[in-house]
C-alpha cells in the first residue's frame, strides 16, 4: 500500500488531520488499533474551547456540534460557602461548549466514511520505520500490511508506537491523586460547570447534555472503583458541590459508567524527527482540571496539516520546520494553565497550601486580572499562539 501521509491513531488527532490533509489535497490513510465502536463510545474530554469550535465549523464539522452542543459563557469557582461565576465572554469576548468527545469522534468519523478516507480499524502489531523510505507495518486479522508512505504522523496517544520513533526529551510529571469519574443518567444540577476546592478534596460538576451529568471527585491515587459505591460518589459530591447551601442541590441520580483516572503530565520535545511527526497525546498529556487535552490534539493538526500541505504539494519545508517549536510553545502554556488549575483546586496533605489555594481562589474570584487570566487560558489562546 502507498499514501502521501501514514497516520496512526483514529482518536481525535489522527481523524482531524487526515480531514484537514483532505481539504487540502493530501491523501492519507489511517491504521486504528481498536474498533470504530469502541473510539466513538469512549468517554472522555466534555468541553471544547472557542479555537476548537470555530476550526470544526470551519471544516463543515459543526452543524451537529451547533444543534447539539450547548455554549457556556464560563464556569463556577466554589470553596466553601462561596460560589462565584466566572464569565469568560465578559472578560474576554470568548466561550465553550460543551459537546462530548464521543460527539466529535462519531461526527470525523462519519466525516471520514461521507469522503470515502481509508481509516483501517482492529490493527495489531503497529510499528514504524522512519528511514529514507518512511513506512508502517501491522496486521489484520493476522495477515500482515506495509504501508509506504512520503510522511509518517503519530496520533497513536502516550502508549503508541511512534514516541519511540521520534527520540528527544520527555519531562513528566504525576500527580498525588486521581479522578474518580462519573456518568449520571440525570439532568445537570447546574447551568455551567461548577470546579469546588474542599477540604475532603476537590470535585467537578461538568455535563453531556440536559439530561447527562459529568462528575468528578479527587481521589487517591492508587482507589480501587470497587470501594466507591454510588452511594458513596454522590454523598462525597454533594459535600464538597455544597448540596443545601442557598438551596441549591445535587441531583442524583442513575450511575452509568465509573472510572478512576490518572492525573498526569508529560510533554516530549521535539515533535518530530525526519519524515515522522507527533500530534496530541503521543506528544503530550496534560492533567483534565484545564480541559485541554483534546483542544490540544486540535491545536497540533491545525498547524501540522497546511505545514504537510506545503511540503508535499509545494515541496516547501518551512512550516514544517517550524511545527515543532510553534506546537510546543501552546503545549508548555496549556501544560502550565493545566498544572495551575490543578494544584490551585486539589487538597493536599498540608495545611499551608490550603491557605495558599483558598487565597489564590479568592483573589481569582474577586479580581478582574485574575479571573481574566483564567478566562483567557480556559476558553483557549488564539490557534498558533
Ligand atoms: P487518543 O488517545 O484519543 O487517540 C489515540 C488513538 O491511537 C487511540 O484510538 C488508540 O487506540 C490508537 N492507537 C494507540 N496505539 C496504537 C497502535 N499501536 N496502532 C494503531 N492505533 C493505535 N481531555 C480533556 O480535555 N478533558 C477530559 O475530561 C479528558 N478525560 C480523559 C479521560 C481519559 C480516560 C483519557 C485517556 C483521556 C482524557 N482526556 C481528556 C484527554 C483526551 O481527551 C485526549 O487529550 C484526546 O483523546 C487526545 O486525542 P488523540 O491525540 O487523538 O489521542
Ligand atoms: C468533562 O466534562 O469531562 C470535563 C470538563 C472539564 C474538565 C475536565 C473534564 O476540566
Amino acid at each position: 500500500m502507498r499514501t502521501q501521509v501514514a497516520i496512526i491513531g483514529a482518536g481525535p488527532a489522527g481523524l482531524l488531520l487526515s480531514h484537514l490533509l483532505a481539504e487540502g489535497g493530501v491523501e492519507s490513510v489511517v491504521v486504528e488499533t481498536r474498533t470504530r465502536d469502541y473510539v466513538e463510545s469512549r468517554i472522555r474530554a466534555g468541553i471544547l474551547e472557542h479555537s476548537t469550535v470555530e476550526l470544526l465549523k470551519s471544516v463543515g464539522l459543526g452543524d451537529r456540534l451547533m444543534r447539539e452542543g450547548h455554549e457556556h459563557r464560563g464556569i463556577y469557582l466554589q470553596w466553601p460557602s462561596e460560589r462565584h461565576h466566572l464569565d469568560f465572554l465578559d472578560l474576554v469576548g470568548r466561550s465553550v461548549w460543551v459537546y462530548g468527545q464521543t460527539e466529535v469522534q462519531k461526527d470525523l468519523g462519519r466525516a471520514r466514511e461521507a469522503a470515502g478516507q481509508q481509516v483501517i480499524y482492529d490493527v495489531r502489531d503497529t510499528a514504524v520505520f522512519d528511514s529514507t523510505e518512511p513506512h508502517v507495518t501491522f496486521t489484520v486479522d493476522g495477515v500482515a500490511h506495509r504501508l509506504d508512505a512520503d510522511v509518517v504522523v503519530g496520533c497513536d496517544g502516550s502508549f503508541g508506537p511512534t514516541r519511540a520513533v521520534v527520540p528527544g526529551t520527555t519531562w513528566q510529571r504525576t500527580y498525588p491523586y486521581s479522578w474518580l469519574g462519573v456518568l449520571a443518567d440525570v439532568a445537570p444540577s447546574t447551568d455551567e460547570l461548577i470546579y469546588a476546592w474542599h477540604p475532603d478534596g476537590f470535585a467537578l460538576n461538568s455535563m453531556r447534555s440536559p439530561t447527562v451529568t459529568r462528575l468528578y471527585l479527587q481521589v487517591p491515587a492508587d482507589t480501587d472503583i470497587a470501594e466507591w459505591s454510588d452511594e458513596r460518589i454522590w454523598d462525597a459530591l454533594s459535600i464538597r458541590l455544597g448540596h443545601g447551601q442557598d438551596g441549591w442541590e445535587l441531583t442524583r441520580g442513575p450511575i452509568m459508567e465509573k472510572s478512576v483516572l490518572p492525573m498526569r503530565s508529560f510533554v516530549q520535545a521535539p515533535m518530530r524527527r525526519g519524515n515522522v511527526f507527533l500530534a496530541g497525546d503521543a506528544a503530550h498529556i496534560v492533567p483534565p482540571t484545564g480541559a485541554k487535552g483534546l483542544n490540544l490534539a486540535v491545536a497540533d493538526v491545525t498547524l501540522l496539516a497546511p505545514a504537510l500541505v506545503a511540503l508535499l504539494t509545494e515541496k516547501d519545508p518551512r512550516l514544517a520546520d517550524e511545527y515543532s517549536d510553534r506546537a510546543l510553545r501552546r503545549v508548555w502554556r496549556c501544560t502550565h494553565f493545566s498544572w495551575w488549575m490543578t494544584t490551585m483546586l486539589h487538597t493536599s496533605p498540608d495545611p499551608f497550601d490550603a491557605q495558599l489555594q483558598l487565597s489564590q481562589l479568592r483573589w481569582v474570584a474577586s479580581s478582574v486580572a485574575g479571573a481574566t487570566g483564567l478566562a483567557e487560558n480556559y476558553a483557549g489562546l488564539p490557534i498558533g499562539f
